[in-house]
């Protein structure tokens, strides 16, 4: 299992926004390469297949919803330790708990609308970037 790389999304509220230059710019500063990298869009049902996991939570719904409401940008990111330093660099899921100068805490209106997805295990950023990338789009 690779260690090196991790997944994320820029979420539609960021997108619209304009917060996505200034976050790639905080990305490739804090010493991620960019392997992959896609401006999309998910429907509703691509957004549930992605969060499938949380699919018993009460904010699944809601989730799905915000998540196929406009654009997202997507990416695949590679660093030493990388799921575990881009998870540092974003900061806590509710915006309000997350540490000055993580993404999350500049970015993020709410703990749904939260600016950035990051994949949370080696397995998982495997699994989140070939849900966006075929071989043929990774770098
Ligand atoms: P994270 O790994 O920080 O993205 O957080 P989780 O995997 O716990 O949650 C995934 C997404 O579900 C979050 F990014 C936003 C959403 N969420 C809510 O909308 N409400 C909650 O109470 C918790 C998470």
């Amino acid at each position: 299992m690779e260690t090196n790389k991790t997944f994320t999304m820029i979420k539609p509220d960021a997108v619209a926004n304009g917060h996505i230059g200034a976050i790639l710019d905080k990305i490739t500063k804090s010493g991620f390469k960019i392997v992959a990298l896609k401006y999309t869009a998910l429907s509703a049902a691509k957004a549930g297949e992605f969060y499938a996991v949380h699919k018993e939570r009460p904010f699944y719904g809601a989730l799905v919803d915000f998540m196929s409401s406009g654009s997202i940008v997507a990416a695949i990111l590679e660093k030493d330790n990388a799921v575990e330093d881009f998870r540092k660099l974003i900061g806590a899921t509710d915006p309000t708990k997350a540490e000055a100068g993580t993404i999350r805490q500049l970015f993020a209106q709410s703990i749904e609308a939260n600016a950035v997805h990051g994949s949370d295990s080696d397995e998982n950023a495997q699994i989140e970037g070939s849900f966006f990338f075929s071989a043929f789009e990774k770098f």
